[in-house]
């Protein structure tokens, strides 16, 4: 096992590793941008380095910088978190020839996941089902033509290296093929420096589900399940649940065994998520890999009792498994709401400056993963999320109810947060029935008449 991390991330996720080294006995290195002098988890740490100024161009991205705190702190291996260099197929390169272990998958999985037509084929090879579309890259206008007409219209386009929602675009017929096919090719091409995109059929108002897995060097793979994250606002989750509402249990067993042949073909080793889109008929289809721990894996810690970030760490160490699918238990249902410093009521702008007071809730079945405390003053340089508010309880309808109550003690004066848009969608009856899809939040909070009216 290691000795020393270090911890190329900041918030809410720098404090979560810092709490599993806790708990290993390892130690740890936090770095921080000057933006971040007053960083929670910087007290938590057992070194700190400051790597630069608060733009993550010159710290959190910053590739000599840390590798250089790296060197300095003698660690043996670099937590990169969730985003900034997390999936940097480059980054992982460069700590495995400076000796240092990434905590993730090797470079080069990263890089042939990350270009989606090419981790599209690999699940095809595997025996996952995706969605019909073109066999890899669409170079040229007459080719996209040719293989939107043969899988029929509506399609889309999608950006190879995209993300976020990124480089995509709809099309309905012919000429939007054609406009949306450059379209999408410039928009990646400035957004990612690639211009690379693929074609395939457009599933109307799909379902986003998700598998968690676990691959070990030695050839063992698991799925923990899966997450229900289809409540989106323009590609930002909202809330999490575990396990799905919207599928039975032989979907969720077909999902599970479908992410482990891809992850065994990918050998995989590390944690990762595989994404599937569910239609109207119960269908699933494979979308992406997403090859790093993600915001919500603490929905999936929630039902299966196990600490991901541990096993990230145990299984970049080398060490093995050592369970198998058979040991996995799931137990109880979890939802999470992302706590984000937006103004729902103002188009969920960014709401930045001095909490002047923060109160987390707390009580039976209640977990707030948080970087925010009374006096924090929350940067404008990054990502608005202070936190998670979770709950684990017997049932969903339980798991509503508890959060409902969560949300209702939670205090935080000073910036606008997202509490009370997480509490009517909690409210809904599209929601509480479970029949919501990934327009969800458009067709109900779309408008700024919705948004005003919160509570
Ligand atoms: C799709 C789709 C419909 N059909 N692919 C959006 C982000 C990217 N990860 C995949 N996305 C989608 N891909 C096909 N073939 C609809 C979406 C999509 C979406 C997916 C998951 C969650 C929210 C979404 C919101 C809009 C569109």
């Amino acid at each position: 096992m290691f000795r020393r991390i270090l911890i190329a991330n900041r918030g809410e996720i720098a404090q979560r590793i810092i709490r599993a080294c806790r708990e290993l006995g390892i130690e740890t290195v936090a770095v921080y941008s000057e933006a971040d002098a007053d960083a929670l988890y910087l007290s938590q740490a057992d070194e700190t380095i400051c790597i630069g100024p608060a733009a993550s161009a010159g710290s959190y991205l910053n590739i000599p910088a840390i590798i250089s705190a790296a060197e300095v702190a003698d660690v043996e291996a670099i937590h990169p978190g969730y985003g900034f260099l997390s999936e940097n197929a480059h980054f992982a390169e460069v700590c495995r020839s400076c000796k240092i272990h990434f905590i993730g998958p090797d470079p080069e999985t990263i890089a042939a996941l990350g270009q989606k037509d090419n981790a599209k084929q690999m699940a095809r090879d595997a025996g996952c089902p995706v969605v019909p579309g073109s066999p890899g890259s669409v170079d040229t206008e007459s080719e996209a033509v040719k293989i939107a007409a043969e899988i029929g219209y509506p399609v889309i386009i999608k950006a190879a290296f995209g993300g976020g929602g990124r480089g995509m675009r709809v099309a309905r017929n012919e000429p939007s093929l054609i406009n949306g096919y450059h379209a999408a090719r410039s928009e990646a091409k400035n957004a990612f420096g690639n211009a690379t995109v693929y074609v395939e059929k457009f599933v109307e108002n799909p379902r986003h589900v998700e598998v968690q897995i676990l691959g070990d060097m030695h050839g063992n793979v698991v799925h923990l399940g899966e997450r229900d994250c289809t409540v989106q606002r323009r590609h930002q989750k909202l809330i999490e649940e575990s396990p799905s509402p919207m599928i039975d249990e032989d979907t969720r067993q077909r999902m599970g065994e479908a992410a482990v042949r891809l992850i065994k073909h990918a050998k995989y080793h590390n944690a990762g998520t595989v994404e599937f889109l569910l239609d109207k008929n119960g269908d699933f289809y494979f979308i992406e890999v997403n090859a790093r721990i993600q915001v919500e894996h603490t929905v999936t810690e929630m039902v299966t009792g196990i600490d991901l970030i541990r096993e990230q760490i145990r299984l970049a160490a080398g060490e093995e498994l050592g369970y198998t699918q058979a040991d996995i238990k799931f137990n109880g249902h979890c939802i999470e709401c992302r706590l984000n410093a937006e103004d729902p009521r103002k188009d969920f702008q960014p709401s930045p400056g001095l909490v002047e007071t923060f109160v987390p809730p707390g009580g039976p079945g209640v977990r707030v993963d948080s970087h925010c405390y009374s006096g924090y003053r929350i940067p404008p340089t990054y990502d608005s999320m202070i936190g998670k508010i979770l709950v684990h309880r017997p049932t969903r309808e339980m798991a509503i109810q508890t959060m409902q109550r969560a949300l209702g003690e939670t205090v935080v004066v000073g910036p606008k947060t997202t509490i009370p848009i997480s509490r009517a969608i909690l409210d809904h009856p599209d929601f509480r029935q479970a029949v919501h899809d990934t327009g969800f939040m458009e067709r109900y909070f779309g408008n700024s008449a919705a948004l005003a009216g919160l509570r």
